[in-house]
């Protein structure tokens, strides 16, 4: 099959590469794509160098699918030109995702909805995925009410300038090191955490806070489900953590619960409070699956729970729940 990877010398698109490698998806051949200052960079896949195109070589050379990462408005104005030209879309971006015509889609939960009629598939935001990776078996069975969710996101969801920002920050104070990095953020990142992730939206919330709330219906398939969300910034590399908070219309039995998620598609259940065992970012780098842990009642109300979530937001969060998309593609023969 003909890849294309959108994005391709960025954190998530190279994340892509690596992912796409580890799971053997068949790439008979692959169109690494950027912007025109990185075409003629090259970037490795399989043991091999590859050439970067640009958008319009990327299009002529029609892939069967294209595995977007290069922000919103790139895809905004790309992504119709490439499924245009027969070519079907996987937009990591959050161009499409509340489109209606635009399936959003985390495979354990609703790859149903594909048609071969979808030529753009938007890939959710990863402090989405992760929640919702969690949320589906309990919803199944208890019927989700309410959801409050905060989030302790790291560094690598901004990309890598933030990254290089905490690095150098961490330098600057443990070596006194000269500050030879930009600001990713308006504030330091080290030693400290952000309470603002994406711009603010009128009603006081930011746009990161309002796709947890929107896109977790649309997936869920459920506008019933009350989501408020607090998502925070800190520095940390490995991956995003949330402490998610889910009111059932149903009662629940912890045991239940505790069984539900360790037979979840895509949910590792890391919970023993004897031997302190609780997912930790630095545990979930590198990985695919959802790590849930801290699984205890709210007994500040009845039919509440309290969940740990972490998973790896550059794997999950992004690439590898597009790749896994893509694979339910090839596998239904959708692509
Ligand atoms: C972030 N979820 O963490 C956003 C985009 N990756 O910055």
């Amino acid at each position: 099959m003909k890849v294309a990877v959108v994005g391709a010398t960025g954190l998530v698109g190279t994340k892509m590469l690596q992912v796409l490698a580890e799971r053997n998806f068949p790439v008979s051949e692959l169109v690494p794509v950027a912007s025109a200052k990185s075409v003629g960079k090259e970037v490795a896949f399989k043991g091999k160098q590859y050439k970067v195109v640009s958008m319009e070589d990327a299009i002529a050379a029609k892939p069967d699918v294209a595995l977007f990462s290069a922000g919103g408005s790139t895809s905004a104005e790309w992504a119709p030109k490439f499924a245009a030209a027969g070519i079907t879309v996987i937009d990591n971006s959050s161009a499409w995702r509340m489109d209606p015509k635009v399936p959003l889609v985390v495979p354990e939960i609703n790859a149903d909805i594909l048609t071969s009629n979808d030529k753009i598939i938007a890939n959710p935001n990863c402090s989405t995925i992760q929640m919702v990776v969690a949320l589906a078996p309990l919803h199944k069975a208890y019927n989700a009410k309410r959801i409050v969710v905060s989030t302790y996101q790291s560094v690598t969801g901004t990309g890598v300038k933030a990254v290089s920002q905490l690095k150098g920050e961490r330098q600057q104070e443990v070596a006194g090191a000269t500050g030879d990095y930009e600001m990713a953020y308006k504030y330091p990142i080290d030693l400290n955490v952000i309470p603002q992730i994406d711009v603010f939206v009128d009603n006081g919330y930011t746009k990161e806070e309002m796709k947890m709330v929107n896109e977790t219906k649309k997936i869920m398939r459920d506008d019933s489900i009350r989501v408020t969300a607090t998502t925070v910034r800190i520095p940390v590399m490995g991956g995003h953590s949330e402490a998610v908070n889910i009111e059932f219309e149903n009662e629940f039995d912890l045991a239940d619960v505790r069984n539900l998620l360790e037979t979840a598609p895509g949910v590792v259940v890391v919970d023993d409070l004897a031997s302190q065992q609780y997912p930790m970012p630095k545990d979930a780098h590198e990985k695919d699956e959802v790590f849930v842990g801290r699984i205890r009642r709210d007994e500040s109300q009845p039919k509440t729970l309290n969940l740990w979530v972490v998973s790896d937001n550059l794997r999950k969060g992004a690439a590898t729940n597009a790749v896994q998309v893509a694979e339910y593609l090839a596998a239904s023969n959708l692509i």
